[in-house]
């Protein structure tokens, strides 16, 4: 039995994985070519991207001050942002917005009337199920609060909750059908719910179909909608399989890769701990596990 310490540092590494395996396969021939000169450390460690920083921030945050207090965690989103770790086009106005000044409440509402609903929470949702794993009420609300201040559209927040509940869920040994049982009886919006429903019979009926059937009917796109479903099946699909041969899914399926492959690579690390995961040098790679840890003793305490 992987004990929960170890799962700890595996669902923040596996996301941090996912994410800097993934990265070199985002956007088209520009934007690859690019993160050939900027994706890797000057001793050969891969970087992460805007999925990473984002969960470190949250982490720090609700270390530094008890609990999470969205003033102080939109300032630590606005400080960190860095164009390098290609944050989404919406999350990066906002972000510029709070380091010019503006107020979070105001600067939420400035690129989507309605919020955005793009997979930016979900993907940096994994580190409150860390938080909140035993309490899933908490868990929620902790999630919506982390989420508005980039992410306040009901799919943006919706997909940010389905993350967090998987990762919970996952953290404490819950089986396939468990985790999708507690997942659908959260779900709020209909974007959602359809390709839950698909991913969810799919698991049920152990169908297991390529990798276009999967992009066609979950999406692999920057919106939650489109991947968040998406990040959770492949995940669950994977759970008893290696890391790697999950990520080659991912990146087979293509699109938005580095966030499925963050979300997917965290809700694995939660469920096989850090002692699944394969050789990697990643960025910051002590200061992720150490995170981690620290949360662990906060929590545990
Ligand atoms: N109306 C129309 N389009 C929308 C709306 C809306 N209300 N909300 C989102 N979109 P964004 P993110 C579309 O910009 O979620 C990074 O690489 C719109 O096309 O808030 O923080 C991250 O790592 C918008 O640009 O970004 C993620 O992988 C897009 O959804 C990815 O980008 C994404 O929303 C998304 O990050
Ligand atoms: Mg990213």
């Amino acid at each position: 039995m992987i004990n929960l310490k170890d799962k700890y540092t595996g669902c923040l590494l596996g996301l941090a994985y996912g994410d800097a395996m993934g990265a070199p396969y985002e956007g088209g021939m520009i934007e690859r070519l690019v993160w050939r000169f900027i994706g890797k450390t000057a001793d050969g460690c891969r970087r992460w991207t805007d999925d990473t920083q984002m969960s470190l921030d949250i982490a720090e945050s609700m270390l530094a001050k008890g609990a999470l207090f969205q003033d102080d965690l939109a300032q630590r989103f606005a400080e960190s942002y860095d164009w390098k770790r290609v944050y989404g086009p919406g999350a990066a106005k906002i972000l510029k917005l709070i380091r010019r000044g503006c107020s979070w409440r105001d600067a939420m509402h400035s690129v989507y009337r309605d919020g955005s609903f793009g997979n930016g929470a979900a993907m940096r949702a994994p580190v409150l199920a860390l938080f909140f794993y035993d309490s899933l009420d908490k868990l929620v609300v902790n999630t919506r609060a982390a989420s508005e201040i980039t992410h306040s559209h009901p799919v943006g927040i919706d997909g940010a909750v389905l993350i967090a509940l998987a990762t919970s869920q996952l953290l404490i040994n819950r089986s396939k059908e468990e985790v999708c049982e507690v997942v659908v009886a959260h779900c709020q919006t209909e974007e959602m719910r359809k390709p839950l429903q698909v991913a969810v019979n799919w698991l049920q009926q152990n169908n297991r179909p390529v990798v276009s059937v999967v992009v066609a009917q979950l999406g692999n796109g920057i919106t939650a909608q489109k991947s968040c479903v998406t990040a959770l099946y492949i995940a669950l699909r994977f759970i008893d399989s290696g890391f790697l041969d999950m990520m080659n899914f991912i990146i087979d399926a293509g699109g938005d890769v580095d966030t499925i492959g963050a979300m997917a690579g965290s809700l694995w690390g939660a469920f096989n701990g850090s002692s699944g995961l394969p050789e990697f040098k990643i960025e910051d790679g002590a200061r992720i596990e150490e995170t981690a840890l620290r949360i662990y003793s906060a929590v545990r305490c």
